[in-house]
């Protein structure tokens, strides 16, 4: 692993796990999303991971339309590096999955490494008011849903993202195999060192968020990767800054977001993305690591900069 004192905090700011009943907190619009991209950013995000919703339903969107009402403000009002989702939400073709970072071009996107179970449904039966019908029903596909991320898929994604478009990649890994198809990737040329690994814990359909694991997945890419890989971890849920402080003690680097979480202490809601990040970099303050820039995150992961980007 590549060590370095610096931490870059990546904030995953609404995703697609969670749906709008589940917190008022959690954002839905362009202008809430942008919003809270920048403040997260403002609080010690160097990193953005971006999804996007419908504006009226807050139903997950491939919409590159949707994408564009927000990212030109974040690049306006901060320097923060842009990740753009390819993983969407479960049931969206991987042509609709790439649309918006091949409109985008960013200098960041996710690539998912294994094709997965992604277990939502256990939330629909949370006995809460349901804002939107296409709540429930959204959640309980997940039981028969697979969350397809074949080689050819992966390959099709470096290709034309990687080569495309410059843009390199947050290697999200739940399970160890993810780190073994990212070896495979890599023995092709398909994927270009120095690797962001971010692992994943406590997806339904994961490994879970056992803190052994974490070391586990550190021993493994520490094994295929050598000082070729930036180490990033995150958990679901109530794991998160465990998580996020064990990757910081591993001289990793961190995601925090609502994304991942919607709360920030026990049967406590998160208010932001900014407060869990606010939280997350005292945290790696207090355990003495920096936090890293925008800029100086671009330097550890070798991102071709913000000028050439589509938006
Ligand atoms: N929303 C999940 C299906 C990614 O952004 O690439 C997976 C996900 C990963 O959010
Ligand atoms: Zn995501």
């Amino acid at each position: 692993m590549k060590r370095s004192a610096k931490a870059v905090i990546s904030c995953a700011v609404t995703g697609s796990a969670h749906t709008p009943s589940m917190s008022p907190h959690l954002p839905v619009t362009p202008e809430e999303i942008a919003e809270q991209s920048v403040a997260a950013v403002r609080a010690g995000a160097a990193v953005v991971h971006l999804h996007a919703r419908d504006p009226e339903t807050g139903r997950p969107t491939p919409d590159p339309d949707v994408f564009m009402r927000f990212l030109p403000r974040i690049k306006a009002e901060t320097d923060a590096v842009v990740n753009i989702t390819t993983g969407g939400s479960v049931g969206m073709t991987i042509e609709e999955r790439l649309a918006a970072a091949r409109r985008a071009r960013p200098e960041l996107a996710s690539l998912n490494m294994g094709s997965m179970n992604f277990g939502l449904f256990p939330a629909a039966e949370v006995d809460r008011a349901w804002k939107h019908d296409w709540e429930q029903p959204y959640l309980r596909a997940s039981e028969s849903a697979i969350f397809a991320n074949t080689f050819a898929q992966i390959a099709y994604t470096l290709k034309e993202l990687g080569e495309g478009a410059g843009t390199r990649f947050e290697y999200e890994c739940y399970d160890v195999g993810h780190l073994y198809n990212l070896a495979h990737m890599a023995d092709r040329g398909l994927a270009k060192p120095p690797f962001l690994v971010q692992s994943v814990f406590g997806i339904l359909g994961g490994i879970g968020a056992d803190a052994d694991n974490l070391q586990h997945m550190v021993t493994i890419a520490d094994k295929l990767f050598g000082d070729d890989y930036h180490l990033s971890a995150f958990a679901a849920g109530r794991h998160q800054i465990p998580f996020a402080t064990q990757s910081a003690l591993l001289g990793g680097h961190v995601r925090v977001g609502l994304e991942d979480s919607l709360h920030i202490g026990r049967g406590e809601l998160a208010t932001s993305n900014a407060q869990q990040v606010a939280k997350v970099a005292t945290l790696l303050t207090e355990l003495g690591r920096e936090i890293a820039t925008p800029d100086e995150a671009r330097a550890l992961l070798g991102l071709k900069g913000i000028d050439d980007v589509g938006y």
